[in-house]
């Protein structure tokens, strides 16, 4: 029997984590959610924190999410969602495409980066609620400048491409990634998002079919998905929305 998947992520928000649960989840993978486990089970935040900045035995890793399989432990979410659909049919065939489609995820990773840092521009680790009017100023300058453009690379990839997704005609890792990229601007910014949407039928296209995939479309509905809250990557303060 191979070793299980370990994911070590926040139990309180989807986060970066739901990149790669997004991952296990379509593939039918079984995983454990260390951080959503009791503590009584090596669960919790104190299981995640024992481990990240180079703490705990073995291969040092930084930041969750973080996936234990066997002797391999890894960090950097593009990473662990490459590491994942490789072994699990969600990444494409050959060298070339598989560098490729980590790109794509990277870009992302970068994207769903940029969204976190409107809500937090001056320093991660002070509150929203003491970087308020700064934080207005790079919504604005996100959602005017850095997000039409964003969504016109994706949309000019997924044009370009021979089939329906990003690396051809089947899904792989980084059409997750991007759909939950999509969900979480649509939940942070429902105006600027659905306004910058709006000239793109191919990403609206991925972002309704996406769902519909007959395992993804059990988690989706499931209440193991957590639903987004303001405590995470994508946070919805509708002052920091286009006409907020
Ligand atoms: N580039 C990393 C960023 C990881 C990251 O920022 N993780 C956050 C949670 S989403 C965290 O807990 N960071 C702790 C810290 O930076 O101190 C990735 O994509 O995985």
């Amino acid at each position: 029997m191979s070793a299980p998947y370990r994911l070590y992520y926040w139990p309180i928000i989807p986060g970066r984590g739901e990149f790669v649960r997004m991952v296990f989840e379509d593939a039918a993978v079984p995983y454990e959610d260390v951080g959503r486990m009791p503590e009584s089970e090596g669960g919790g935040m104190k299981a995640v924190a024992a481990i990240m900045k180079g703490k705990g035995e073995g291969f040092p890793v930084y930041a969750p999410p973080i996936l234990d399989h066997g002797t391999v432990r890894i960090f950097q979410t593009a990473n662990i969602c490459r590491y994942v659909a490789e072994r699990h049919g969600l990444a494409p065939e050959g060298e070339g495409p598989r560098a490729q489609a980590l790109s794509l995820m990277m870009t992302v990773m970068d994207v769903a980066a940029e969204a976190h840092d409107t809500h937090h521009p001056v320093a991660v680790s002070r509150y929203y609620e003491d970087q308020k009017d700064e934080a207005k100023e790079a919504a604005t300058a996100f959602l005017t400048d850095r997000l039409p453009g964003w969504l016109a690379y994706f949309e000019a990839a997924l044009q370009r491409s021979e089939g329906d997704y990003l690396m051809g005609r089947s899904v792989t890792y980084p059409d997750l990634g991007l759909w939950h990229l999509l969900e979480g601007l649509a939940f942070a910014f429902p105006n600027g998002f659905a306004r910058a949407v709006a000239d793109h039928p191919a990403l609206q296209k991925l972002h309704e079919v996406i769902p519909r995939r007959p395992v993804l479309a059990g988690y989706l509905e499931s209440d193991r998905r957590m639903a987004f809250n303001e405590h995470g990557v994508f946070r919805h303060y509708p002052e920091l929305d286009e006409d907020g």
